[in-house]
């Protein structure tokens, strides 16, 4: 019997079995990604995702159709001892390998690093950001101790709460700092992470959508109640926000005068306190 042209086969079986899983991964798969659509950032790393697993389906499904081809079609027959010839080498499958994983790889270095330059992504940029957007942003500052996140208004006269409120629609400019150990600011369904270091001033940009909910959390391990280290954040109407703002500036009136004045980073200089 001809032996059937069994790379064909498996090709045909992976062309078609891709163009099947990469449509579930983009329509189905896809809108269910984390972290969700509470931010423009937020949404465009659903998007990340979406691309990331989109672009890996086809080469997993080639593994796993190659898988099943040979345990089904080149598995034993009969009882009898059959060893195949032995193979050293292809330069042609190793070629297309190398070619097709390199072509991936830079490929998402691309994407990833374009990605990265529209906004940030909603990572910390350090002091000196390079992705700024544009707008009209509202500064908000986040200070991490241990073990709990507060949080201050420069454009509200310095008001510092403990409690995270974001108005809707609105750019957003995150000044991430720390006033003892290494922190990370990290609000899940803002997309948002940020490093919180002592005498850093970490910015991160964040675009509000809707209002919501968020949880935000302490992602760096920073001492004994670090599992503790969570609250909820708000991002809610404009209207909503002033009554907040000004509700809050009543809350604290009585001790605004003790306050330290606003500055990207509270840390003690050591040269200062040497002299
Ligand atoms: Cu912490």
């Amino acid at each position: 019997m001809k032996e059937p042209n069994h790379f064909r086969r498996v090709l045909v079986l992976t062309v078609v079995v891709s163009l099947i899983a990469t449509a579930l991964v983009i329509w189905v798969l896809g809108p269910q990604l984390p972290p969700g659509s509470g931010s423009d950032q937020a949404a465009g790393q659903v998007t990340d995702n979406t691309v990331l697993t989109a672009v890996m389906t086809p080469l997993v499904c080639f593994i796993l159709v190659f898988l099943f081809y040979s345990l089904i079609v080149f598995r034993r027959r009969g009882s009898g001892i059959e060893e195949g010839a032995a193979i050293r080498g292809n330069a042609r499958a190793q070629t297309l390998w190398i070619v097709i994983t390199s072509a991936l790889v830079l490929f998402l270095a691309g994407y990833g690093t374009y990605a990265l330059l529209q906004n940030g992504s909603g990572g910390g940029q350090g002091p000196n950001p390079i992705a700024v957007p544009s707008g009209n942003k509202l500064p908000v500052q986040v200070i991490a101790q241990q073990w709990q996140f507060t949080y201050r208004y420069p454009s509200f006269g310095g008001l510092e709460t403990s409690q995270l409120m974001l108005p809707a629609d609105r750019l957003i400019e995150l000044h991430v700092t720390s006033l003892d150990a290494v922190h990370s600011f990290w609000a899940y369904g803002l997309g948002v992470k940020a490093d919180a270091n002592l005498g850093v001033d970490n910015v991160v940009y964040v675009k509000t959508r809707n209002p919501l909910s968020f949880e935000i959390h302490c992602a760096e391990l920073c001492g004994l109640w670090h599992g503790y280290m969570y609250d909820t954040g708000k991002v809610v109407g404009g209207a909503e926000f002033a009554a907040w703002i000004a509700q809050q500036q009543q809350v604290f009136r009585s001790v605004a005068r003790f306050m330290p004045p606003y500055s990207t980073t509270y840390a003690p200089d050591p040269q200062a306190r040497a002299g």
